[in-house]
């Protein structure tokens, strides 16, 4: 008779804790619209073990996602048509839409001021919005005029470096003008150190045949209609349009700064003596883009005297006697300060929203999922012992397994990086935060940098010594310069737009942009006449560049609480 009692109350414990349960645990549900990640097709990352992985995180929360995920052409006009119907998704990817309509979307209620959400935030997301937090900087220029926050971006945190500009990212994207020393070393010639000397040792590379081809093809290349070429910096000129000096705190348009007539003149100097070629419009980076790839491809006849490349490069394409060093910066003129781009290391980008019918406490689950630890891992490192491994000693965290597509889907093996990112879901990579090495990889200087046993161990295991080499000459160089934005200021520091702003941008900014990109070149194949720079300026004054460059101010005024 006692056990039957007994087994009664259990049952009637038992009953009660699931009807608690199961009050609590309602599943939550949102709708979501991204687009494809490159490389890999949705279908393929939900066969992997890493899908698997994000599915349980969320599952934790006891959230539930439903995914639409479009072609990558297709986002734009996907998401307009959605968004101009009633089925609008709870979360999307709003890259594709212009400031204007964002704002226009806010301005008829149709978005969720994320703050709304974060109330019923339990804990990671409500710390991490917040001050201090990881997505603090998103807070930053995403709040909107009437304090919304109904967008949030992708953020990162790199091993990096503090500077009066803010945070270097030390390892990754280290741009520099890189020479052959090989070159050099066999004429007896030092490292140029002015314009003159730079011509003169391209003029003596050729006459010396240094690839022994019998063609005067020893050469600098350039990337022609961008300021993010290394030579644009040694006449102080910003590498990007728009880009931010963070010491003026100015939007600046390299084409309107001192050093740009003189930059002109110059590459017209190097194309005249035949010591740069226009054909080769080169990007600065090693592969993956039409423009990188050309670079690669020159590089194979053995004829690329200076290019601007990483630090850390490794010249795989080039001769294997061809030794590149790290060119310290030259000052083009007088009076004018060179400059460098740095990688920020910590960094927002992208657009994320959730609609006004998205159901709030859901938003909250997904937050508190993409703010733990757990998910920036996933997102950088992968899965503890399958994509990456804990140095118990220093606390490294070491990526293992491959980016590439192929090796991805013949070992089932990927990092959620790879999967979501820049497609359906935000990334929250934080490099430099959760490898612990001694202590977390970021450092007051450069000199703490160079001596840190990161660099001086780790790192020097996995470069070779002239690697290495470049990458304390760039640390110098860096230390002394006028530093700007590896990336675009605009969208990454510039604060939400009025819709004023909006509506000028919308009308001048393309025009203007496109000008601009092709007016060095139009200079230098005498399609316009560099003594006629005035009217050029006007012309670009004519198309509105004032108008667009009042609007970034303004923008950056408001980042930095002018
Ligand atoms: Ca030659």
């Amino acid at each position: 008779m006692k056990k039957i009692v007994c087994l009664a109350l259990v049952l009637i414990m038992a009953l009660s804790m699931m009807g608690i349960a199961s009050a609590e645990g309602e599943t939550l549900k949102l709708t979501v619209l991204g687009r494809q990640r490159s490389g890999i097709t949705f279908e393929e990352t939900q066969t992997l073990h890493a899908w698997q992985v994000l599915c349980d995180m969320f599952k934790a929360n006891n959230l539930e996602l439903e995914y639409t995920v479009v072609e990558r052409d297709q986002i734009a006009s996907v998401l307009n048509a959605t968004l101009a119907g009633s089925d609008i998704p709870d979360f999307f990817y709003a890259n594709p839409l212009s400031d204007a309509d964002c704002i226009n979307l806010i301005d008829r209620g149709m978005m969720l001021d994320i703050n709304e959400a974060l109330k019923y935030s339990k804990g990671p997301a409500a710390k991490e919005f917040g001050e201090g937090g990881l997505y603090e900087i998103s807070r930053q220029i995403h709040t909107y005029t009437d304090g919304g926050m109904y967008f949030f971006g992708n953020v990162s945190k790199q091993i990096s470096i503090d500077t009066a500009y803010g945070s270097h990212a030390i390892v990754g994207n280290n741009c520099t003008m890189l020479i052959r020393q090989d070159w050099l070393d066999r004429l007896n010639l030092p490292m140029p150190k002015t314009l003159e000397d730079v011509v003169n040792v391209l003029v003596a590379f050729q006459e010396n045949d240094m690839n022994g081809n019998g063609i005067k093809d020893e050469r600098i290349v350039i990337d022609w209609d961008s300021t993010f070429n290394g030579v644009a910096g040694w006449f102080g000129l910003a590498p990007q349009v728009f880009q931010c000096n963070r010491l003026e705190k100015t939007a600046v348009v390299p084409e309107l700064q001192e050093g740009y007539v003189p930059y002109v003149k110059f590459l017209q100097e190097l194309v005249d003596k035949g010591l740069a070629y226009l054909s080769d419009e080169v990007s600065y980076y090693n592969g993956g883009t039409s423009e990188g790839d050309l670079l690669n491809t020159i590089m194979q006849d053995d004829c690329v005297a200076m290019y601007y490349g990483v630090a850390l490069a490794d010249h795989t394409f080039q001769s294997a006697e061809a030794v590149y060093t790290a060119m310290p910066l030259i000052q083009a003129v007088e009076g004018i300060e060179p400059i460098m781009n740095i990688s920020h290391g910590y960094k927002v980008w992208s657009r994320w929203g959730f609609s006004a019918k998205a159901d709030p406490k859901a938003v909250a689950a997904f937050l508190d999922t993409i703010c733990t630890q757990e998910y920036a891992k996933w997102v950088t490192f992968g899965i503890e012992g399958e994509t990456y491994e804990v140095d118990p000693d220093s606390g490294l965290y070491t990526f293992t397994a491959s980016n590439k597509y192929e090796d991805i889907m013949s070992t089932g093996k990927a990092r959620g990086y790879m999967l979501v990112i820049d497609s359906f879901l935000p990334d929250a990579s934080q490099i430099g935060w959760y490898q612990q090495y001694y202590g977390p990889l970021n450092w007051k200087s450069y000199d703490e940098f160079l001596n840190s046993e990161y660099c001086t161990k780790t790192l020097a295991s996995q470069y070779t010594e002239n690697q290495m080499k470049n990458l304390k000459i760039y640390c110098e160089e860096a230390q002394k310069a006028l530093l700007y934005n590896f990336n675009n200021d605009v969208g990454m520091i510039t604060p939400m737009n009025t819709l004023e702003e909006a509506e000028v941008l919308d009308m001048y900014e393309a025009d203007v942009k496109t000008y601009l990109k092709e007016m060095t070149v139009n200079f230098l194949t005498g399609v316009y006449d560099i003594n006629d720079y005035e009217s050029c300026v006007e012309e670009l004054n004519s198309i509105g560049l004032q108008d667009v460059l009042a609007v970034r101010q303004a923008q950056y005024d408001r980042y930095f609480g002018k």
